[in-house]
């Protein structure tokens, strides 16, 4: 149920007097999200205060509204066409939606079916919280794409999943039950995601197969009564990969003919059966896969292979700006930088896509690390439209076995002022597409939920699902009120829980950072393969191009114009400046930026050393206060999920002393500093 508890409130029966006894939907067609939204009001009145409402479907007879208090729910034309004009209504947007609490009949008006169901959602929200006050107030999305992908594979496992198995995918086939699915789109329905990409950006291409295109329409079957809708990444040799029921090709090539009939059919093959189909998610060229690159050909002729074929039928391609080639990253060169790769591939394109291209680029320059500056490509490619790819699953960030709230982190990205051509560029402005005036943009959350009870592997990683969709929506709201929201709405509405898990959550992105890599060093993981669990050694020597430069007087990546890889002079020129020097540079991105001796001052008037020495056991400390707080909490909320947390937390707390050793010990035999406090290599 994640947030969709609908729990009794206390005193619900209080309120049943100024409830409303009725609901009505305005349409009557049961795959209408309409209806679903009929339906959902009814359940959650019903569960929250134990009050049964009448549901009736379809107009109210005779062009009159009932004379009983009510929920009126359907699109503001439906309203009109029925019961006429309302004029407090202001201007909608695609998904919006207008609701008022005053008077005798609720109003929940989308502008679309999907904009109705999110109003039903919201309203549902304030009452489930306790807030029976009345409003009256129109809500419009900040950016149309607010997708998220999911990592999964075709035999059922997740890349980069941490709670189970597929709830899509299982044996190279679409699962025949797909009851989770439809959860699953309800959970997203509530915090207004519009779309799912349903299968791992590493892709297979039997996805394709007529009998997996059946069970594909499906999944939208499912989806679709919550108004998301279903896209898919492609393989980009797909043509010449064995797909059973189609042809297969000798070649891939995007300019070839034969390649774009082939996917051509698969475009019209997919609209048949799902005439909403939101589109295709793309990576190529990308750590050894296949692209337009292998051909000679441009990043741009490839997106077009997949833009033109969809342009008819309203579709979109998510193209990824994550192309790098890991084969000639050469650490030995003191200028080789992945981070550059990105705009070094994208800038020279710009103008080149189709108007129905989306470039969808990491948060980062790297890859989803505990701290990376915003990746410059957002401000580089104005004529094109972008999206923001975040993740919530924890890949690098504790894998749901540390807590960690990333809603922080995105707001600070988000918040990012990029200053294309001196001006308020920021991050949020680009992506909703206001910044350049672009028609699409938005976001795409990596979730890679699974069959989990919890979804993501932990009660409380779901906020980040929850604050994903809250901040797609809207980027300016607060992360802490988005905390709370969900709080209440997962737990309780008593207040010391609140403030207890508002702490915990709001510590942990820094706590987590101090411990795994502080000062813009990147999560000092294991890079090789699990990116799980200390490992600063696999940092440098490493083909993955994500290095730290650590030798026994100095660190950092030294990615200045003046003397290192270059990157910082991607940046539009203000920010470019700001990095390009060591002054103006914040410590927290110290060593992403510069490559400086252990023994360096840092502002804050601390070594290098000693700020590696002290934050790693200032974070380590702040675990352990997380199991002292999480068992304040004992008997306030059930026990079930209060046991599973404090499992987490204990295992947190001792992990992060792990952490904090191995860190401090490596650089303290690296460096041969003491540390001034005497705690490292002192047993
Ligand atoms: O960093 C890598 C992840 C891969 C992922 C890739 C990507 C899906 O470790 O698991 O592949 O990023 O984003 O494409």
């Amino acid at each position: 149920a994640g947030w969709l508890r609908y729990a009794p409130i206390p005193g619900a029966a209080h309120h049943h007097g100024s409830l409303p006894s009725h609901v009505v939907a305005l349409n009557d067609s049961t795959i209408s999200p309409v209806y679903t939204a009929g339906q959902e009001l009814e359940r959650g009145i019903r569960s929250i205060f134990g009050k049964s409402c009448n549901v009736h479907y379809g107009h109210f007879p005779h062009g009159h509204l009932p004379g009983f208090s009510s929920v009126v729910v359907g699109t503001l034309e439906a309203y009109s066409d029925a019961y006429g004009d309302l004029t407090d209504v202001p201007e909608l947007i695609e998904g919006g939606f207008w609701l008022s609490t005053k008077g005798q009949h609720v109003q929940i008006l989308g502008q679309n079916e999907r904009g109705t169901l999110y109003g039903a959602f919201e309203y549902l929200s304030m009452l489930a919280q306790g807030n029976t006050t009345e409003v009256a107030y129109a809500a419009n999305p900040d950016a149309p794409i607010r997708w998220t992908n999911e990592w999964d594979n075709m035999d059922g496992s997740i890349e980069r999943g941490f709670a189970g198995e597929s709830i899509f995918f299982a044996d190279g086939g679409i699962v025949g039950n797909l009851t989770r699915a439809a959860e699953y789109a309800r959970l997203l329905a509530s915090i207004r995601i519009n779309a799912v990409v349903v299968n791992n950006v590493n892709a297979n291409a039997t996805l394709l197969s007529p009998q997996n295109l059946d069970g594909l329409a499906r999944i939208a079957d499912v989806f679709r009564p919550y108004g998301v809708q279903v896209g898919i990444s492609l393989y980009f040799s797909s043509p010449a990969s064995a797909v059973p029921g189609r042809a297969s090709l000798t070649t891939f090539d995007p300019l070839d003919d034969t390649v774009k009939s082939w996917w051509g059919n698969v475009t019209r093959d997919i609209y048949q059966r799902i005439p909403d189909f939101a589109g295709y998610l793309v990576k190529a060229n990308s750590e050894g896969q296949p692209g337009p690159l292998t051909y000679n050909r441009t990043l741009a002729e490839g997106a077009a292979l997949f833009s033109k074929p969809l342009q008819p039928y309203g579709g979109i391609v998510m193209f990824r700006a994550f192309v790098y080639d890991y084969q000639t990253l050469n650490e030995s060169d003191w200028t080789a930088d992945r981070a550059n790769a990105a705009v070094d591939y994208f800038r020279p394109l710009d103008g080149e896509f189709d108007n129905n291209v989306v470039i969808q680029i990491k948060y980062g320059p790297i890859d989803f690390q505990v701290r990376e500056p915003a990746s410059p490509l957002f401000a580089d490619i104005p004529n094109s439209n972008t999206a923001i790819e975040l993740q919530i699953t924890q890949e690098y960030l504790g894998q749901q076995c540390h807590l960690l709230y990333w809603a922080p982190l995105w707001k600070e990205i988000l918040d990012t002022d990029l200053r294309a051509d001196n001006k308020a560029s920021y991050v949020k402005d680009i992506v909703s597409g206001q910044r350049f005036n672009k028609p699409l943009g938005g976001y795409a959350g990596v979730s890679n939920v699974g069959m989990n009870d919890t979804w993501l592997g932990s009660h409380l990683s779901m906020s980040n699902l929850y604050a994903f969709g809250r901040l797609a929506w809207n980027p300016s709201q607060d992360v802490v009120d988005i905390l709370q929201d969900w709080t209440r709405l997962t737990f309780t509405l008593d207040t010391s829980v609140i403030d207890t898990i508002t702490q915990m959550s709001m510590e942990s992105w820094p706590a987590y950072e101090n411990y795994s890599g502080n000062l813009g060093i990147q999560t000092l993981t294991d890079i090789l393969y699990t990116h799980y669990g200390p490992n600063p050694q696999s940092q440098d020597g490493n083909s993955w191009g994500q290095w730290t430069r650590a030798d026994g007087f100095s660190i950092g990546m030294d990615r200045t114009v003046s003397n290192g890889t270059g990157f910082a002079g991607q940046y539009p020129d203000e920010v470019a400046q700001m990095y390009e020097d060591i002054a103006t540079t914040p410590d927290n991105l110290l060593l992403w930026f510069h490559h400086v001796n252990y023994t360096h001052v840092l502002k804050s008037g601390v070594s290098v050393i000693q700020d590696f020495y002290d934050q790693h056991y200032a974070g380590a400390q702040t675990a352990q206060t997380f199991v002292t707080a999480w068992n304040s909490l004992k008997g306030k909320i059930d026990d079930e999920r209060w046991t599973d947390q404090l499992f987490r937390q204990v295992y947190q707390a001792g992990h992060s002393i792990v952490w904090r050793d191995a860190i401090t010990n490596f650089y303290h035999n690296l460096s041969g500093i003491p540390d001034e406090a005497g705690r490292v290599g002192n047993y």
